[in-house]
């Protein structure tokens, strides 16, 4: 059984073609990025953001925020964060890495391609092998230090986009951290409950990765689809977009909603693994990119889960007799190969019985359509 996160991937390597077009170039959508009309049923802007439809906004400094972040991860296991103490400046900096990036020439971007048993580097979205059609994006993925890559990408000046990196990387780390401590804690769960968090609650051994996702403007963006739908495999994942909207979450009953990019705040999504420990109270939110004919799209996820080996399980605080485990233990790496192999079936092939309560299970992604 692997142990770390990259053996995972190296169990389950993903073959794909990272011949990417010059997507600028394109005056037409070519077939092979043609998926058909997407279904839009519904979408929220700026303009109705306190709408009972539209995906909450929780400033952290709110004495409430632990009620919060609770009821937004129970109704919709999505949310915005502001006050959450990441600088702009920072966020400047990603966003400017990731377009620094994307913006080198193809040939140059290939020289550090993903290879296909590896984890970091340049390419196309992994969940692309599940599809027919290709996705309008580029993707680049960091697990630990980007330098051998970034070596590669600029060999005079990768120092300053590793320092980005490195200094993103610290600063998510503490406030994923403390996003899990409010989510959990809404629960009643205590630092005490979760072994793997150190004695003093610090989640030291955490495991993340950094997934920069790339959408230039699009010419029928109707019928193109930009990151497919997908939940993480994480516990939480934090995003930032740039000012170009394009996030989708699916709410049950109500259809696709947009996440508007709200200056300077950040989206903040329940993960697989939560949705476990939390016993299926916090959904694993369903979510995709779609594109924009004129605008180009910059997102940024941190991919937050917990040390590879632990087992994570229905939290034993949460269960009793009527509220049995729904989920079978499982390591952050075998979740992922489960994922690699089952992509978006992973979460109920590790479901050991339907609710009690007759419900359906919100995560039932199988009866969503995800192309
Ligand atoms: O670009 C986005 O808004 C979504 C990105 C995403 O879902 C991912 O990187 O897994």
């Amino acid at each position: 059984m692997p142990l770390r996160l990259s053996d995972a991937f190296r169990a389950h390597p993903v073959h794909l073609c990272h011949k990417h077009p010059d997507f600028t170039s394109l005056q037409e959508l070519p077939d092979s990025y043609t998926w058909g009309q997407l279904d839009v049923e519904s979408s929220s802007s700026y303009g109705d953001s306190f709408s009972s439809e539209s995906v909450p906004v929780v400033d952290l400094s709110d004495p409430n925020a632990l009620t919060l972040v609770g009821h937004a991860c129970k109704t919709w296991g999505v949310f915005q964060v502001t006050n959450h103490s990441i600088s702009q400046n920072l966020l400047d900096d990603i966003e400017n890495t990731g377009r620094s990036l994307f913006s080198l020439p193809v040939q140059q971007k290939l020289k550090a391609a993903r290879s296909p048993d590896g984890v970091s580097g340049y390419g196309l979205a992994r969940i692309s092998s599940f599809f027919p059609k290709l996705m309008w994006s580029e993707g680049f993925t960091v697990v630990g230090s980007p330098l051998e890559q970034f070596r590669q990408l600029w060999p005079q000046d990768y120092g300053k986009f590793c320092d980005t990196i490195e200094e993103y990387e610290t600063e998510m780390k503490k406030l994923a951290g403390r996003l899990m401590w409010l989510m959990l804690g809404s629960l009643g769960i205590s630092k005490e409950d979760i072994k793997w968090a150190g004695p003093k609650g610090d989640l030291k051994g955490a495991s993340a990765a950094l997934q920069l996702n790339s959408y230039p403007a699009c010419p029928d963006p109707d019928r193109a689809m930009g990151l497919a739908a997908h939940t993480d495999s994480t516990l939480l994942t934090i995003l930032y977009q740039n000012n170009t909207s394009g996030l989708q979450v699916h709410r049950e009953g109500t259809g696709w909603v947009t996440v508007p990019p709200l200056p300077g705040a950040l989206v903040v999504n329940v993960g697989d693994l939560l949705h476990i420990l939390s016993n299926g109270s916090y959904p694993s939110v369903l979510h995709r990119a779609v594109v924009n004919r004129t605008r180009y799209r910059l997102s940024v996820a941190y991919l937050y889960g917990p040390p590879g080996s632990v087992q994570i399980s229905p939290l034993s605080k949460l269960l009793g007799p009527s509220r049995p485990p729904l989920y079978r233990p499982v390591t952050w790496t075998e979740y992922l190969g489960t994922k690699a192999k089952h992509f978006n079936k992973a979460l109920s092939s590790v479901r050991l019985c339907a609710p009690l309560n007759g419900l359906v299970d919100v995560n039932d992604h199988n009866r969503v359509q995800v192309g």
